[in-house]
């Protein structure tokens, strides 16, 4: 009997917002086929649009059924990469989305919970990407755009579908070729995006349960 293909799913977004690029999945994309901690690597891009995003996300599950999914974004503005605690069941657009929409205080799955907590070992994933020089911390928001969706409708996904899955949702920071024209604001390199995402991913992958250490982002 031949074993269950052992596999991750990592998904990164369309640019959005007037953007050329999103860097999540310019980092993304360099993953796939890639092995990491004996797994193989797949690679879903989502379109930044509320009710286009879950349904190509849980096709992906369903098709690759994997033991881990990790979904990236872009969070213009932060200086770190972020590893998102918690996804809030509320879809509040301060721009529209590709798609044209721009909800205001919504519910991102009508009757579902208020929030779900990512069910990633977080603190042990900050920790390897710290002492390997990596910027990261822990943040408590994902916002109440995209991504936040998208981490919720995973973590509803896990809750009722798929509860051995683990996954949860990385922010980084804008790629510094979209910073050029705006000064003092932060950027990270997608090789070293790279390197993070392998990081998190082997840590995920081979650490449960999470590590007891202080959080790093007050927010
Ligand atoms: N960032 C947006 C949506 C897509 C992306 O890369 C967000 O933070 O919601």
């Amino acid at each position: 009997m031949s074993a269950e293909p052992r596999t991750v799913l990592l998904t990164g977004f369309d640019p959005f917002g007037g953007e050329t690029h999103n860097p999540s999945w310019d980092a993304v994309r360099q993953l796939r086929g890639a092995r990491i901690g004996g797994h193989l690597i797949h690679a879903s891009r989502i379109p930044t649009d509320f009710s286009r995003c879950a349904p190509i996300l849980l096709r992906a599950i369903a098709r690759h059924r994997p033991r881990l999914v990790l979904c990236v974004g872009q969070a213009g503005g932060r200086s770190a990469i972020t590893l998102e605690r918690v996804a809030i069941n509320c879809a509040d657009a301060r721009i529209r989305d590709n798609g044209g929409a721009q909800p205001v205080d919504q519910p991102v799955i009508a009757g579902a919970p208020a929030a779900y907590f990512a069910n990633l070992p977080i603190k042990a994933m900050l920790e390897a990407l710290r002492e390997r020089d990596i910027p990261a911390e822990i943040s408590s928001s994902a916002g109440t755009f995209v991504c936040n969706a998208l981490a919720f409708h995973l973590a509803h996904a896990i809750a009722n579908r798929w509860p051995s899955l683990r996954g949860g949702f990385m922010h980084i920071p804008y790629a510094p070729q979209q910073v050029t024209a705006r000064p003092g604001m932060p950027s990270m390199s997608t090789s070293i995006v790279v390197e993070a995402l392998r990081i998190a991913v082997r840590c995920a992958l081979s650490t449960a349960p999470d590590r007891q250490l202080p959080a790093v982002r007050a927010d």
